[in-house]
C-alpha cells in the first residue's frame, strides 16, 4: 500500500502554537519538539516505525496483524473529520516514539457541535523527560480547537491530574466505565 498520511499534515502547520509556547522550556513546543524529532499524523508506513509496540507502553495491543493495521487505518480514514491520531518520529532511527489522538465526536447539541477527546497520550520509555508528551497534548488541544471543538476532554489517572491542567483541563464530574473485555 501506498504510504499515505490519516489526516492532511497541513492542518498542523496551520495552527498558531504561540500561546502555549511559554509553557515549555528551551524552546520545545508542536513546532519544536527536538532535534531530529518530527510531530506529524500517523502513516500507513507506521506498521514498519514501532507504532504498536509503542502502545504497548501504554495498555494492551494484543496480535495486530499488518493487514489488520491497515485495515483500522483505512476505517479510520474513511471517517472524514474524525481520527486524528498524531505522532513523534525520531527522524535519526525512523521510529514513531510518541503518539497522541484527538478523536472528534459529532453532535446535534451545541448547534451541531462537536466534541473533541484526547486518547492513548504515550511517549516511549527512553524519549521520557524531554516535554513530549506535553507537546502531544498542547498539538491535539489546539487542533481540537482549530477543527472548531466546543471542548475538549480525556481520561487519566490520578497522578496525571497535575500533568494535564498545566494544559489547561480541569477536574470535573465523574468518570463511569464498565468492562466487556481487558
Ligand atoms: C488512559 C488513556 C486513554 C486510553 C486508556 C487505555 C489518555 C489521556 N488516557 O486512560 O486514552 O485509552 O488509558 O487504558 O491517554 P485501558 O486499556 O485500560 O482502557
Amino acid at each position: 500500500m501506498e504510504e499515505v498520511y490519516l489526516y492532511e499534515p497541513k492542518l498542523l502547520k496551520e495552527i498558531d502554537f504561540s500561546t502555549v509556547e511559554n509553557k515549555f522550556k528551551h524552546g520545545i513546543s508542536p513546532r519544536n519538539p527536538g532535534e531530529n524529532l518530527i510531530l506529524r499524523p500517523l502513516s500507513s508506513g507506521d506498521f514498519d516505525r514501532g507504532f504498536l509496540q509503542l502502545l504497548t507502553q501504554l495498555t494492551s495491543v494484543g496480535e495486530v496483524s499488518r493487514a489488520m493495521f491497515e485495515d483500522q487505518f483505512n476505517n479510520m480514514k474513511a471517517c472524514k473529520n474524525t481520527y486524528y491520531v498524531t505522532v513523534i518520529e525520531d527522524k535519526e532511527t525512523n521510529a514513531v516514539i510518541g503518539a497522541a489522538s484527538l478523536v472528534c465526536e459529532e453532535k446535534f447539541i451545541h448547534a451541531t457541535g462537536k466534541r473533541g477527546r484526547v486518547e492513548d497520550v504515550v511517549v516511549s520509555s527512553d524519549y521520557r523527560g524531554k516535554q513530549l508528551g506535553k507537546v502531544l497534548v498542547a498539538a491535539l488541544t489546539f487542533l481540537g480547537k482549530h477543527v472548531g471543538c466546543y471542548k475538549m476532554s480525556l481520561e487519566c489517572s490520578d497522578d496525571m491530574v497535575p500533568f494535564y491542567q498545566q494544559l489547561g483541563y480541569i477536574r470535573e464530574q465523574n468518570y463511569m466505565q464498565q468492562r466487556f473485555k481487558n
